[in-house]
């Protein structure tokens, strides 16, 4: 095991002092230690895995140094375009260490959501021609493999990626965790939308624990699951998978319970929805100021106002809701949309929270016939 402090120590006595990127519960002890060690001026959490990428470049490009940019793989993706038409050697050449997370590494059991993700992660890497290695658990063998990545970066001139295995880190507790306020937990939140949204409602939820929470109270309710469609992967898209049903089904109130990273990932998804003007969307979006699923970490979701800016986009009315008559009043008004309910939760979570047990094809194929069902 490595401990983050020595990691780190060994990135800045080769002279970087910039970090960005997007949280993940398998980087949770790295992110606890940048956080509690850097600044705002030195630390930022990106929306995005490619808006990371490219801060990351605007460093550069303003001291000369090398920044470390940290992603779960789910997040190479997003980093695909910034790292080959900006950084890569044929564009403009910036070094960038990259730290990856390795969900669903193959032989580690993980959500179905990692697997394909976790077996071309290196592939990926390999076809992009970003050199990599695996990071050691053992102390001397890890600053061997640092010295190398940054001798490439220094000759070179372009990204370099360390590739994070479970549990390669040790613990740290983070010291400036910030409570984030809420009369309702997300679960609570979740439980009144469930009660109070018309029976045949169409529902997309976002990655992270509202989907699983979701699950359960079906569950709970002796519910099917059939209304739901769980969007275990591809944070940040839930809003436009919802829009797409809701172009299609205009007969049918489509709800999508968003995250505040989610959204925030990728917000431009909310002018589409604003101009497209589907009169049967709701967005609602579940802000607890915080990347909640996998570890708690900030996001600007409570500096910024996610209501305000669903009207400013189009939306045809957008309300924040902090109380649970406020979130039942803003769920049973009526009113063409669409509409946005920012429902302002606390962090946190059950910790006995279960798993869907339906796989996501499973999940699919019911959702597909519930929706199917819904003109006739
Ligand atoms: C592209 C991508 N980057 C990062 C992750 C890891 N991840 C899963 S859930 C999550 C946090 C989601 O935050 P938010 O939408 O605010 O919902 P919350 O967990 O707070 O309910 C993150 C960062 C991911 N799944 N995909």
């Amino acid at each position: 095991m490595i401990a983050p402090e020595l990691f780190v120590g060994e990135l800045q006595s080769r002279g970087t002092g910039f970090f960005t990127g997007v949280p993940d519960s398998l980087l949770k002890n790295l992110c606890a230690y940048i956080t509690d060690a850097f600044d705002e001026k030195h630390h930022i959490i990106a929306a995005n895995e490619g808006n990371a990428v490219a801060l990351a470049v605007g460093h550069h490009l303003a001291t000369g140094t090398i920044p470390m940019v940290y992603m779960q793989n789910s997040g190479e993706g997003n980093a695909v375009n910034p790292l080959l038409s900006l950084a890569d050697g044929d564009v403009y050449r910036i070094p960038l260490l990259l730290c990856i997370g390795w969900r669903g590494e193959p032989g580690v059991h993980d959500e179905p959501q990692h697997v394909k993700q976790g077996k071309v992660t290196l592939s990926l890497l390999e076809t992009m021609g970003v050199p990599f290695q695996i990071l050691s658990s053992e102390s001397d063998e890890m600053k061997t493999q640092v010295e190398k990545a940054y001798a490439h970066m220094r000759s070179e001139g372009t990204p370099y990626a360390l590739i994070i295995q479970k549990g390669l880190f040790g613990d740290y507790a983070l010291k400036n965790a910030q409570d984030v306020e809420g009369t309702m937990s997300r679960e609570e939140a979740l439980e009144l939308v469930a009660k109070h949204t018309a029976q045949d409602a169409i529902y997309v939820s976002t990655t992270g624990m509202a989907s699983r929470e979701l699950y359960e109270i079906r569950e709970r309710n002796g519910e099917s699951h059939q209304k739901d469609f769980l969007t275990v992967g591809s944070m940040g898209h839930a809003s436009q998978i919802a829009l797409g049903i809701a172009l299609s089904k205009k007969t049918r109130q489509v709800v999508c319970l968003d995250g505040d990273g989610a959204a925030l990932m990728h917000l431009g998804g909310m002018a589409i929805i604003g101009t497209t003007k589907p009169e049967n969307y709701v967005h609602i979006i579940l802000n607890n100021g915080a990347h909640d699923s996998v570890g708690g970490q900030p996001t600007v979701g409570r500096d910024v106002d996610l209501a305000s800016v669903a009207l400013c986009l189009g939306y045809k009315a957008s309300v924040k809701a902090n109380t649970q008559k406020q979130l039942i009043d803003a769920l049973k008004a009526d009113g063409p949309g669409p509409r946005c309910i920012e429902v302002l939760v606390r962090k946190g979570n059950r910790k006995d929270l279960g798993r869907p047990k339906s796989t996501p094809v499973e999940n699919k194929q019911a959702f597909m016939q519930y929706i199917a069902e819904a003109n006739k």
